[in-house]
Order: structure tokens, then C-alpha cells, then sequence
């Protein structure tokens, strides 16, 4: 009897939670792509999302040789995309952090490591 009402029941709970992981943000796509070597100081950022994401509640770090430093993000084309731009940059290893929060309220994070080099 208990059995028969748990099974289902685990079922339909594995279900919830599996739905629940796919809804997180997941960078599908980033321009440049990781460990891209980039040629010039002018970097623009589009990172593409597999669902909606909140430009807003949304955040973006640039690691560098000469530090750190946050970088404003806007909306791309679409709810899943973020774009951003920094002018500036030494030649150099970098890191862009980002930290996004997705419609379901869940934050998620991740990291687009690339070169620049001089032109
Ligand atoms: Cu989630």
C-alpha cells in the first residue's frame, strides 16, 4: 500500500527537479568564444543564454592583469542574451566572470577566459 502511493510520488518529485535544473540559465554561446584570441583593446560581449535572463539582476566582472573591474550589463536582442563592452585593454590574459540570474530566480555563474593581443 505505502509503496504503492511512494513510487509515484518519487516519480513525480525526480520529474520536478529534473525540470527545475534544465530552467537554469546555461551559456549556450559567448562572443568572443573561451580562449579566444582577441586582436585590440575594444572588446564587445555577447553571451547567449538557453533561456531568459534578467539584464537588471545581472552581473559581470573583468579580470585582468591590471585587476578587476565590474562591467555594466545590457540586454542583447533578446531576454537571453547580455551584452557588454570595455575599451582600453592591455595586451593580455583575461577573465570575464558572469553571474546571471534567470527567470526562474535562480543564479547561476560561470567564466569566458580570452587573450588580447596588439594589433
Ligand atoms: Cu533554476
Amino acid at each position: 500500500m505505502i509503496k504503492s502511493v511512494l513510487l509515484p510520488l518519487m516519480v513525480a518529485l525526480g520529474l520536478m527537479a529534473a525540470s527545475e535544473a534544465r530552467a537554469h540559465a546555461v551559456l549556450v554561446e559567448s562572443s568572443p568564444p573561451a580562449e579566444a584570441e582577441v586582436v585590440g583593446a575594444k572588446v564587445e560581449f555577447h553571451l547567449r543564454y538557453n533561456s531568459r535572463i534578467d539584464a537588471r539582476r545581472s552581473r559581470l566582472a573583468l579580470k585582468g592583469p591590471a585587476g578587476s573591474k565590474t562591467l555594466p550589463p545590457q540586454q542583447g536582442e533578446n531576454e537571453a542574451e547580455l551584452v557588454a563592452r570595455v575599451e582600453g585593454l592591455a595586451p593580455g590574459r583575461y577573465i570575464l566572470f558572469w553571474d546571471v540570474l534567470s527567470v526562474d530566480g535562480h543564479v547561476s555563474r560561470g567564466q569566458v577566459p580570452f587573450l588580447t593581443i596588439a594589433p
